[in-house]
């Protein structure tokens, strides 16, 4: 599938010191500082496109983005990889109810969601994969595990032994009785007859009337979707045969620590036999109305309508990073205005000829993310800087504060 256009991130004239970044990893349960390396393999979990971009995914995205620049800004290259899940039951149910075809509805909403991102200046991944495209890799997955005595079928399903992985369970923390509740609210079915374990995951669904199928060794049908990720992960990430772990960062929303991520680790676990990723990155939930805001609720802000109602997408940049990416927030339309008196008053400020001393700020931004992505004080340490402009300090350079603010923050001037 094809990526989106890039985005150029500007040179920092001086060379700033960029400190190892220290992140959350939901498996460590804490703060941990990221090895420092000259490569890593970044793995992020794309839209099921059934609705495109609401703020909630633009927050998400916008995240890894974040963790992205900042490692390009230590001098490391980023191996960048990104999912479609386009065939899967939410989709086949919307295109369903709305009366069109599935993979006209996906294709809309990939169109529209490249789009988005373009605006938002997110970096595109090197290889952005859809679950259908990734077919022949999932059967592959899949005779590895069962070679591995790990599948078994239910009539003619496949499902994965969740057991077979003596760490299952190590990455999202839960009790029994929360991981088959969530199981089973995100797709699973930890009821249905035959299964040697409730929290055992589908691998391959065999065809069933009026949906799509696919030609394989087990018979026509359509993957499951944590082989997906699995799949496509291990193989467009090269992984490094002499690495501990197969990927350095594994992530998405914090909606996907359990099943989701949990079921990817668990099965590329036993595929290799290396733990998936070194850390398990998750951003907070945004909500609207009391509610997070999911397409299955309709509780949605689509980023394209904000733009069609003509916001300057870095506006919305900037409503979204004034926000710590972990925090589960409720969005309020009143966030619009904020950022973008912000953003005019940053603006203003670096067009300035005479502006306050630039380093230190630019050293606070560094600082500020480092340490887990905190956007706020990286923000708060502009507002000071525009507050020290406005008192008539001098001496900085805003066209060094402006590329800063762009590399490190997306946010162009
Ligand atoms: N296709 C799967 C992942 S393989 C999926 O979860 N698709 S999605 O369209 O439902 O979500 C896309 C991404 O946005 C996921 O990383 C998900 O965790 C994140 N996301 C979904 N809803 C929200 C929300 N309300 N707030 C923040 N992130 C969200
Ligand atoms: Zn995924």
């Amino acid at each position: 599938m094809k990526s989106w256009a890039s985005v150029a991130i500007p040179p920092l004239q001086k060379t700033f010191r960029v400190p190892p970044l220290r992140i959350f990893d939901t498996a460590a349960q804490e703060i941990s500082e990221v090895e420092v390396k000259s490569l890593y393999r970044m793995y992020v979990c794309g839209i099921t496109p059934y609705d495109a971009t609401h703020l909630g995914h633009a927050n998400t995205y916008l995240a890894f983005d974040l963790l992205h620049r900042y490692l390009l800004a230590t001098g490391a290259k980023v191996h960048f990889v990104e999912n479609i899940t386009d065939i899967d039951d939410p989709l086949l149910e919307r295109a369903k109810r709305d009366e069109i075809d599935w993979q006209d509805l996906a294709t809309s909403q990939i169109d529209l969601f490249r789009s988005d991102m373009v605006a938002l200046h997110i970096l595109p991944p090197a290889h952005y994969i859809g679950a259908v495209d990734a077919i022949p890799l999932v059967i592959t997955a899949i005779s590895v595990l069962d070679a591995a005595d790990s599948v078994y079928k239910v009539e003619s399903d496949l499902y994965f032994k969740v057991h077979s992985d003596a760490k299952f369970g190590s990455r999202s923390h839960l009790p029994q009785d929360q991981m088959l509740k969530i199981f089973s609210e995100r797709g699973g079915d930890p009821d249905r007859a035959g299964k040697q374990d409730p929290l055992d995951a589908l691998l391959w669904l065999a065809q069933r009337p009026d949906e799509p199928g696919w030609e394989s060794k087990y018979g026509i049908g359509r993957p499951g979707w944590h082989i997906e990720c699995c799949a496509i992960a291990l193989n467009y990430l090269d992984i490094d045969p002499a690495s501990a772990t197969s990927i350095d960062f594994q992530g998405g929303g914090s909606d996907l620590i359990f099943p989701h991520h949990e079921m990817s680790a668990a099965q590329a676990k036993l595929m290799n036999g290396k733990e998936f990723a070194s850390h398990y990155v998750h951003a907070g939930m945004i909500g609207l109305d009391g509610e997070k805001m999911s397409k299955s609720k309709g509780n949605l802000v689509f980023v394209s309508q904000l733009l069609r109602e003509g916001i300057d997408a870095m506006v919305i940049r900037t409503a979204l990073l004034r926000h710590h990416y972990r925090s589960d927030h409720m969005w309020h339309n009143s966030e619009i205005d904020e950022a973008r008196i912000f953003l005019d008053e940053l603006r203003l400020c670096l067009s300035r000829e005479d502006v306050a001393p630039t380093d230190r700020t630019i050293e606070a931004v560094v600082a500020a993310l480092s340490e887990d992505l905190n956007t706020p004080a990286a923000l708060s340490a502009l507002l000071n800087w525009m507050n020290a402009t406005n008192h008539g300090e001098s001496g900085g350079s805003a066209g060094e504060l402006s590329r800063a603010i762009d590399a490190l923050l997306g946010i162009a001037i």
